[in-house]
């Protein structure tokens, strides 16, 4: 078990369209981590940091966060996102998550 993913929350949960919402992902890796990629229902590809920074609370600590506003037009329901984790030996683990918009 080369990439782990575990605990993927946000808040608030549902979101909400037009609104910010945080969301977490818990990650353990033998390797170092190259990148953290989510996918999202419309299209668009947003990373997850780290750093300290981009609303993550504490640098290295293993949660990667994302910050992001929800679409104002999204219609109320349930989407699947895709969580992809890539190492620095070019390793990836994926997780599907689904998520709810208010
Ligand atoms: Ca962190």
């Amino acid at each position: 078990m080369a990439i782990v993913i575990e605990e993927v929350k946000y808040t608030p949960d549902p979101m909400v369209a037009g609104k910010n919402v945080k969301a977490t992902a818990k990650i353990k890796s033998d390797e170092a981590i190259a990148s953290v990629k989510l996918y999202t229902p419309d299209y668009r590809t947003l990373e997850a940091y780290d750093d300290g920074t981009h609303g993550d609370d504490t640098a290295g600590d293993g949660i990667y966060t994302i910050e992001t506003e929800v679409p104002y037009d999204a219609p109320a329901g349930y989407y699947d996102v895709t969580l992809v984790v890539t190492d620095k030996k070019g390793d990836t683990a994926r997780k599907n998550v689904q998520i709810r918009i208010g």
